[in-house]
């Protein structure tokens, strides 16, 4: 088993913490995404997508996607469980996930790939040539303090995004609240109940990985 990352991107992070929490140790593969190398026919060929991180697993299947990449470390090694224990969990854990990647990462991608000059004619991921459209640079601004002003909501009454435990909605989370501040949203300074989230979730051993 192997897993294609590049230690700058936040996709690949949350991988990578994830690893981290279960203590497992996963040989990993760099591809450097600032030198296009995700764009390469050979890498093209493990995810079509052109995206990390990927998993391959040692019957060769690659797994691409960070939530289908962690349900399978979190099938095949369970503890400590980080998608929940009961069904409720699972779902909440599965549905504060989905609200993080398309309220809020989706969100702040949206201000960074059409505002850096680094994404010009790149502006989604894959090998497809895309303009960036200066006017998203606003509106996923916009988006982004919605989406960080309902998690301040959610955290003002239970300790972790999805509940009562720590789980893959919390490391989704702090890695998209990193990943704001790379397009300068800072989203716990008027946040007291995302500060204090945030303060407990970022000091974890793992979140250094
Ligand atoms: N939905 C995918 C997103 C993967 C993704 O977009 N990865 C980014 C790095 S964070 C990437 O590989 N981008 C390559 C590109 O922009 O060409 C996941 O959850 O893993």
């Amino acid at each position: 088993m192997r897993l294609f990352d590049f230690n700058r991107a936040p996709n690949p992070r949350r991988v990578r913490i994830f690893i981290a929490e279960k203590g497992l140790d996963i040989p990993r593969v760099s591809v450097n995404l600032y030198q296009k190398e995700q764009l390469s026919p050979e890498f093209l060929a493990i995810n079509p997508g052109g995206t990390v991180p990927v998993l391959e697993l040692d019957d060769g299947t690659c797994l691409s996607e960070s939530l289908a990449i962690c349900h399978y470390l979190e099938a095949t090694h369970p503890e400590p469980a980080l998608f929940g224990a009961t069904p409720r969990q699972q779902a909440l854990t599965l549905m504060w996930t989905g609200i993080v990647d398309n309220e809020g990462f989706l969100a702040v991608a949206e201000v960074l790939r059409n505002l850096s000059p680094g994404f010009r004619d790149h502006a989604v991921p894959g090998a497809l040539a895309c303009a960036q459209i200066p006017a998203l640079v606003e509106r996923g601004r916009r988006r982004s303090e919605r989406f960080f002003d309902r998690v301040e909501q959610q955290l003002r009454h239970q300790s972790w995004l999805a509940g009562e435990h720590y789980s893959f909605a919390d490391i989704s989370l702090l890695v998209t609240t990193d990943f704001a501040g790379w397009v300068d949203i800072d989203p716990v300074s008027s946040r007291p109940s995302l500060r204090r989230w945030y303060e407990r979730v970022a000091s974890r051993p793992a979140a250094r990985a």
